[in-house]
């Protein structure tokens, strides 16, 4: 069977991203069924729906693909996935059943419940550790960001690119609450220190959403601790293809990052302000 093109799995990242965030949008009014509450985070009936409907459409075209999502999934599971990732990046003669799809299906789910126009369904696709497609949709805010490794990033169909913004004191910088507040990571840890020295830090709640706006050049950077694979597949690819960079700073427990993406410009001077914090913390 031949390989799939990146732009057949685009096409298929797409009708699933629409499909699912169409589902949320649509049963707006059962945002406050809730499965399961912590104290900064909350998992919805939707969210598990929206995965459910994802997945489905991915199976129609590519049943012999695997999925890592953020609902039904153990930690087990993610440090299993990321095993497993880790000895595929090892094996060179790759098999069909090397892709591998990973899905957030309402990210900024907070703010989904709150009836916030902030939030999206991303869905990327990989193999062997490469994203090749991703598909970030915001059904509130009417905004597609689409891209492939070997494509341009787009928005609506529209081209975009990062900004040309080069000095940290010039930066809108988003970054994020760690829902999983630890002693070793304190919230807003390494806050002042972005707020300190940039423009604006702003925190809006949503990783993906955050990225993609840093691909159309209206935010300068991102930053978060504990952040997701799901969060941040496929508008990381997005970002790139823009012009941007990304970068999984530090592996943390339980499959979390420590991740950053930027234009580009202040990259290195965005990861020194935040190395040097995180060493003084
Ligand atoms: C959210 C991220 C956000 C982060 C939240 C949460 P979810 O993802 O998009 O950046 O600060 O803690 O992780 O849980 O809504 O998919």
């Amino acid at each position: 069977m031949s390989e799939p093109s990146t732009k057949e799995l685009l096409n298929v990242a797409v009708k699933a991203v629409r499909t699912a965030g169409k589902h949320a949008l649509s049963n707006r009014v059962r945002r406050n069924e809730v499965i399961m509450r912590d104290t900064h985070d909350v998992k919805l009936a939707l969210d598990v729906e929206c995965q459910k409907i994802a997945t489905a459409v991915i199976a129609d075209f590519f049943p012999e693909h695997k999925v890592l999502g953020e609902e039904d999934t153990t930690v087990t599971t993610q440090q299993k996935a990321l095993h497993d990732n880790q000895n595929r990046a090892k094996n060179e003669s790759s098999q069909n059943q090397d892709y591998e799809w990973i899905i957030d299906p309402i990210d900024g789910t907070v703010n989904f419940s709150h009836g916030m126009r902030q939030w999206c369904c991303s869905i990327a696709v990989r193999r062997q550790n490469r994203i090749l497609a991703g598909a970030v949709y915001g059904p509130e805010l009417d905004e597609l960001y689409t891209a492939t490794a070997d494509g341009p990033a787009m928005l609506n169909g529209e081209t975009i690119k990062v900004s040309a913004c080069s000095e940290l004191k010039d930066a809108i910088v988003c970054t994020g609450m760690d829902k999983n507040v630890t002693p070793e990571i304190p919230p807003f840890a390494l806050f002042r220190a972005i707020a300190g020295n940039t423009q604006k830090a702003r925190i809006m709640g949503s990783a993906a959403l955050d990225l993609c706006h840093v691909a159309r050049g209206e935010v300068d950077a991102y930053f978060e601790t504990g952040i997701y694979i799901w969060d941040v597949a496929a508008a990381g690819l997005v970002i790139e293809q823009a012009g941007g960079q990304t970068a999984v700073m530090r592996n943390l427990p339980d499959a979390r990052l420590m991740y950053m993406a930027s234009n580009g410009r202040i990259h290195d001077a965005l990861t020194e302000l935040i190395n040097t914090a995180a060493a003084n913390d």
